[in-house]
């Protein structure tokens, strides 16, 4: 039996509850050895996972590393939230019971991690001092050490964050074995892996994976499910899938937060890092905070919504990041980065590497080059025209990699927040922007929030795949309870956020964007910010206020004045369409507050008296 206490003596580990669990765990999965890991000891990790070849060199202080083949990327059916009350199912969350997923997963994990290192991970999801630390401690225990690696990117790491705590037993218990990866039946009807968030007891167990989204589970696991569950179980916050920038008008001194929440393939990383556009930039300065969770709260001191990015660091998409669409996360995973790339194209020789849109077209001398799964590019066949990096393939970076981050990214007190934004992927009926004042409204607008079906046949013409507030896959509880937490929480203000839709993806007839997009997009945000200070008065419309061409700064844009009209009008007859498809969306959640019936129904109303 490895000696747990030995290995936690030396590393200082000394709050009991943790070292009753690290005790207890160890049991079941019986590792050989019990290492437990401080951000400090990261060097000497990386050169033990060079050794080993779970990491590669990618350059100077950058590394590469492979996933399985068949573990790429989250898993939306094998993921589930359990408690013990039937109450805490929602229409996304896959609940299920609480005994039957820990019986489950401890009969998965027994023995599991045998000849194994099994690493203790102290983190903390927020920065040190941050009032909602009590949500934010945890401790994941894995057998892999390229999870360890990319946990000390994403979360602060180290002993003193759980020995430290006002309540010795206010951490999450996040545990994660491997598995035997390529006996999994990943996909098959019989697939052993399960992601289970047992929330009411907070504890988390993930078998069957060692891809970021399903492994670290200080981000996903714990930032966005647990803490969606316990933002509404203490009433104190809420945590959500949203980026957070700061805009600073350097004429007038002015600043503003505007977080909010972006389905996937809408951009949500791409804004988060935006920089002002040329023409704008003397007079604009834009700062990133975090590009995928935002944790939210009241601050009674001044009635504000103050938020803040629990991660450390970013787990991006490499796709299509260029030095159009993304130069900040280029430079963010720059040489002495120590950014690990994970599933992108690698040249084992000059130690380069390659992702689908990083340059138009890919390395036209293919000497050395190998695509994610680590097969010679050379000997592919002449027909074969697959990808050479994995459409999900990833960069991990810490936030100070970023050349924007914000000064005080980590001040504990957060930021007061000035907008709350929900962005779709439309190619009709949403305009560039259109500003929510009422707080009902707002959350119906976050709820009904939704993308365009990728491929004709996943939906009806025109019928949007729903993700409210961005949460589809992170909802910890009931739907109908979510959006009455969200108006508790955001009423309790007196200095409330407002609230707006954008959507940068209008096309034309012949399939061209009616809006240039990118960093063209601040001007949306920059009119937002000043119709909230009352600086200019708008449009209203039964959908909310739009911006009147005069109103946008719209120097150095290159749009016709078809296409401008286009983005900012509404397509009434497209949007009474909409109305039957959101009630039909909304009737499947349960408790679905009166209130959000009544925003419902107000906007049906106005759309129709305006027909
Ligand atoms: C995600 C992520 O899967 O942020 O949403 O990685
Ligand atoms: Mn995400």
């Amino acid at each position: 039996m490895v000696d747990v206490n030995s290995a936690l003596d030396e590393a200082g580990l000394t709050n009991p509850r943790v070292r009753e669990y690290v005790a207890e765990w160890a049991a079941i999965t019986q590792p050989d050895r019990v290492e437990v890991v401080d951000a400090a000891d990261d060097a000497r990790l990386v050169q033990e996972a060079l050794d080993a070849g779970e990491l590669l060199p990618a350059g100077e202080g950058r590394y590469y590393s492979r996933s399985y083949f068949k573990d790429t990327a989250r898993s939306e059916e094998r993921t589930v939230v359990a408690t013990s009350t039937e109450d805490d199912k929602g229409v996304y969350n896959n609940w299920k019971p609480a005994a039957e997923m820990t019986e489950l997963l401890t009969d998965r994990m027994r023995g599991a991690s045998a000849g194994k290192t099994m690493y203790v991970i102290p983190y903390l999801m927020a920065p040190p001092g941050s009032p909602l630390t009590p949500y934010a401690a945890g401790v994941e225990l894995t057998d892999s050490r390229p999870v360890v690696l990319h946990m000390i990117r994403m979360s602060r790491v180290g002993a003193s964050y759980v020995n430290e705590l006002e309540d010795p037993n206010s951490f999450v218990r996040a545990v994660h074995v491997t598995g035997d990866l390529e006996n999994l039946g990943q996909g098959t009807p019989d697939d052993q892996r399960y992601f289970a968030t047992v929330a009411d007891e907070r504890t988390i167990l993930h078998f069957g994976s060692s891809y970021g989204g399903n492994a670290l589970l200080g981000k996903i696991a714990h930032g966005l499910r647990q803490a969606c569950y316990d933002g509404r179980a203490s009433g104190v916050f809420l945590a959500e899938q949203f980026m957070l920038l700061g805009i600073t008008d350097k004429e007038t001194g002015k600043r503003w937060h505007i977080c909010g929440g972006f389905p996937s393939a809408s951009g949500k990383t791409n804004l988060a890092m935006t920089l002002a556009p040329d023409a704008l930039g003397d007079r604009y300065h834009v700062e990133f905070y975090g590009d995928d969770i935002a944790w939210l709260w009241v601050n009674p001191d001044d009635g504000r919504v103050y938020g803040m990015n629990p991660e450390f660091g970013v787990f991006g998409v490499a796709k299509d990041t260029n030095e159009k669409t993304n130069p900040t996360a280029l430079e963010s995973i720059g040489d002495g980065s120590g950014v690990i790339f994970t599933n992108v194209a690698y040249n084992e020789q000059t130690h380069e590497v390659w992702w689908e849109g990083m340059t138009k077209s890919p390395p036209a001398d293919v000497t050395g080059w190998q695509d994610w799964k680590g097969e010679l590019i050379s000997e592919r066949a002449a027909d074969d025209t697959s990808p050479w990096a994995h459409p999900n393939s990833r960069f991990t970076t810490t936030l100070d990699n970023v050349p924007n981050v914000a000064a005080d990214f980590e001040d504990p007190a957060g930021v007061p927040i000035d907008a709350i934004i929900f962005g779709g992927r439309t190619s009709d009926r949403e305009p560039l922007v259109r500003a929510i004042t009422d707080l009902a409204e707002g959350v119906y607008d976050g709820l009904t929030l939704g993308a365009e079906a990728t491929f004709a046949a996943e939906g009806v013409d025109g019928q949007l795949r729903y993700d409210p507030m961005s949460m589809r896959p992170f909802m910890a509880y009931g739907e109908g309870d979510y959006a009455a937490h969200w108006l508790k929480i955001i009423g309790a203000a007196t200095d409330r956020p407002i609230f707006a839709h954008v959507n940068w993806f209008q096309r034309g007839e012949d399939g061209h964007f009616r809006w240039p997009g990118y960093r063209e997009n601040l001007r949306a945000l920059l009119w937002l910010a000043r119709f909230k200070d009352g600086d200019v008065t708008g449009r209203q419309t039964p959908v909310g206020v739009l911006p009147t061409v005069e109103e946008l700064e719209l120097e150095g844009v290159e749009i016709t004045p078809e296409d401008l009209e286009i983005i900012l009008t509404i397509d009434n007859e497209r949007w009474r369409q909409e109305m039957g498809f959101r009630e039909a969306h909304l009737k499947a959640f349960d408790r679905l507050p009166e209130e959000i019936w009544e925003a419902h129904r107000r906007v049906s109303a106005a759309l129709d008296a305006e027909a």
